[in-house]
């Protein structure tokens, strides 16, 4: 299957991601997803957003919920866009914070991992993540990507650097 239109793209489901970077440690809080899109895998803490907040608000929200920690002023460093082929359109945000109240604690929704910046677990994530995710933790670079997904198996992809 070819890539969509990207220009005509509109998602049908917003998302975000948090990734929260211990620098002096040279650390990222990832989790151990249990549930939802892409249980089983490694992600950033991060779920769908709820009508009428913003994706910052989202993301915050989130984080809380699936790790008891506040990201503290979070910084908008992309969007992915991911088209899947059975129908699914999704938009999400994706903020670096590199302040943080509380302590990681494992919930009913995700396993907290501080992982080195050095050792980021791609087999364990999505397909799109190796694209992306060491140059906005380590260089801070800002990006749009765009992937064409069947289930699991990433089709396409297509990253621009802003
Ligand atoms: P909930 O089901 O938890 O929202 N997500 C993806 N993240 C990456 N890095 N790559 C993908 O490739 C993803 N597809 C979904 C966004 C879904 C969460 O899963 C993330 C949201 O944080 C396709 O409500």
């Amino acid at each position: 299957m070819t890539p969509p239109d990207w220009r005509s793209w509109k998602p049908g489901v917003l998302a975000t991601l948090m990734f929260i970077v211990d620098e002096e440690a040279g650390r990222v809080l990832l989790i151990r997803k249990k549930r939802g899109l892409g249980a089983g895998k490694i992600n950033g803490p991060g779920g769908k957003m709820d009508p009428g907040e913003t994706s910052l608000e989202c993301a915050v929200r989130e984080t809380q919920e699936e790790l008891g920690v506040t990201a503290l002023e979070p910084v908008k460093h992309g969007e992915l866009w991911f088209q899947f082929v059975d129908g699914l359109a999704l938009h999400v945000d994706v903020f670096r914070a590199t302040r943080w109240q509380g302590e990681p604690v494992e919930t009913p929704e995700a396993i907290p991992l501080w992982t080195s910046l050095a050792e980021l677990p791609f087999e364990e994530m999505w397909a799109d993540d190796r694209f992306w995710l060491a140059e906005v933790l380590v260089e801070k670079k800002h990006f749009i990507g765009r992937f064409l997904f069947d289930d699991d198996t990433m089709l396409s992809s297509d990253v621009v650097w802003l």
